[in-house]
Order: C-alpha cells, then structure tokens, then sequence
C-alpha cells in the first residue's frame, strides 16, 4: 500500500485532498503535514500528521524516512494575486518548496505531484482552446514559479528518473477551507454572500472568462493521474485541465435561480482583473482525457447545487 506524504495539508486543496487520500489508501498510510502545527479537527483526527517547512528540505525528509514515504503531494505555494503583492515570498516558497521536494524524491525514490495552473499561461498564449503544448510567457511571479516549476519537474524525470506528475488546476470552488489570496477566489466567496444574504461585491469584469472546476473534480484528477499507467503518459508536467469556463454573470445567474433575491455589483480589482485579462478562457484539455483519462462531473449548475447545499448546513452552525 502507498505512504503519502501531503504538504501543505492545511490549504484550499490539502484539506480535502487528505481525507480523500485516506479514504482510499487508510489513514495511516497518509501522513498530513504543514507549517501551522499542530492541525487541527479531522485532519488531527483522523491519521498521522507533523509540522514541515517546505523550504527546509531537511524537514522534508525527514519525514519521508520518518514514515517510509513514497509519494509526496506536494501542495506549497503562494496563489497569484498575494504573491504578486510579495513576489520573493511566492518565488521561494513556490519554487523552495518544489526544489526540496524533487531532491528529497530523487533520493528517497518517491513519486511527486505537484500542482500547475492556469496562471502558467500569459498574455500571448492563445486565450481559446488553450493548446497543451503552447507558448508560456506568463506576466506574474506565480505564472513564473508554475513554468519554472513544470520544467524542473520535467527535467528530473529525464535527468533522474523521479516519477513527477502534475495538471495544470484551474480555479478551484470549494467549500471546505476558503482559498487565500487567488484571482479566482471571487467564485468561491460570491457562494457564501449569497448564503449569508449579503451583497456580494465581485472584484472581476463581466465577460471576464475563466477555467474553473469543483474541488471534488480536482481530487480525483490528482489522483487518478498519479495511479495512472506511466506508459501511457505523453505529458507529464502538465496537463491542461477543466471542467468549465465561465464569467461572473454566469454564476450569479446561476446563483439567482436558487435566490431569487441575492444581488451582485461589480467593483474593479485592477491586480486580479490584470492576472484574470492574462489568463486562457478556456482550456483544451484532450491530452489528460486521452492519456489517463480525465472526466469531471460537475458543471455550473450541479456544482451551484451542492455548494449552496453544504454552504447552508455548515454556516447555520
Ligand atoms: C489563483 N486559485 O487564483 C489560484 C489558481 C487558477 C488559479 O492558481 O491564484
């Protein structure tokens, strides 16, 4: 059975990620480790956890000996719009945090998953139908640390043989841990305006595009990619994925179905705005369905559904 190490077990996709892992593969076979320690709830709760900094390499491995790992999550980073606002925080956490974990996997022969973006597109990629391979010259720190990422993840699988894998996540909606500082982070906070029966103030344009996917979409493709057969992988570092494209009207028309009564205005965010006008529309994602096949279930309207389904139970507590 697995050892799975997740770093960065505390975050939008590590505190769903890990009892998904453990759901799977048993809760002593995933070990949750972050900065803030010690964890707290399930996460405690339900399995081995310890305290690592991501860019202390020795923490790292220790750990990966500690618990005799062999695949490493590796979840540590600093999302666009907060790392534009400290741009050497985003680099050496981004990047600190990927070199250590690709050192530690080269030595201690585990698997790594490291996540990409959409934010690794720039202005002159092409906005529609993104290609899989395609120009990346992204305009913000984090689109920097997601490329360079990419290749360093690419380079130790042929240089060294590490088995590195990797999708390029768009927006992700989730309702369990709030995402902290991301330009897509508006389609999660307008779920808990409406539920809370506030006005929700949106930072990004009408007509403003952008690939997005339900958090429990996002897990499974993090997982299936890395059961995935390596001898069909083309691609590794990393896959275009989506699940669907929308603007801020869209998801406030599909909000107003359920709430006829919620309100949504605009107020500009000139950095998010600038990130999102940089960004594909929509991503063509047929290398990860043909290669390991990627299949989402979740579309704007079933994805409405269970967020404001949960998002009602968890905020009347
Ligand atoms: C961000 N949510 O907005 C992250 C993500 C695709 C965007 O990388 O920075």
């Amino acid at each position: 059975m697995k050892k799975i190490l997740v770093i960065g077990a505390c975050g939008q996709i590590g505190s769903e990620l890990t009892p998904a892992l453990r759901k799977v593969y048993g809760t002593d076979n995933v070990v949750a480790a972050d900065l803030m320690y010690p964890l707290k709830g399930e996460l405690a709760d339900s399995g081995p956890s310890c305290q690592i900094n991501a860019t202390n390499a020795q923490d790292i491995a220790d750990a990966v000996k500690k618990y005799n790992i062999d695949s490493i999550f590796n979840l540590a980073a600093i999302l666009s719009a907060k790392a534009e606002i400290n741009p050497m925080l985003g680099w050496n956490v981004g990047i600190g945090a990927l070199l250590n974990c690709l050192e530690v996997s080269r030595e201690c022969g585990c698997a790594l998953f490291t996540p990409s973006s959409i934010g690794a597109f720039g202005p002159e990629t092409p906005h529609n139908m993104t290609p899989q391979d395609t120009i990346q010259r992204p305009k913000t720190i984090y689109g920097v640390t997601k490329v360079t990422g990419e290749l360093l993840s690419d380079y130790y699988f042929k240089r060294f043989g590490v088995d590195t894998r990797s999708v390029r996540f768009p927006g992700l909606i989730s309702n369990v841990t709030l995402p902290g500082g991301g330009t897509t982070d508006y389609a999660v906070e307008i779920y808990y305006a409406a539920v809370k029966g506030e006005k929700f103030t949106c930072p990004i344009a009408k007509g403003t595009y952008m690939d997005m996917m339900y958090m429990p979409d996002a897990l499974k493709a993090a997982m299936d990619l890395m059961e995935a057969d390596p001898s069909k992988l083309i691609h590794r570092n990393s896959f275009n994925i989506t699940a669907m494209s929308f603007e801020p009207d869209m998801i406030y028309a599909e909000i107003k179905k359920r709430m006829p009564e919620f309100v949504m205005e605009y107020k500009f965010d000139a950095l998010r705005q600038g990130i999102a006008d940089s960004w594909p529309d929509c991503m063509d994602d047929h290398c990860a369905r043909e290669e390991w096949g990627f299949k989402p279930i979740y579309d704007l309207s079933a994805m409405t559904e269970d967020m404001l389904k949960v998002l009602k139970v968890k905020l009347a507590k």
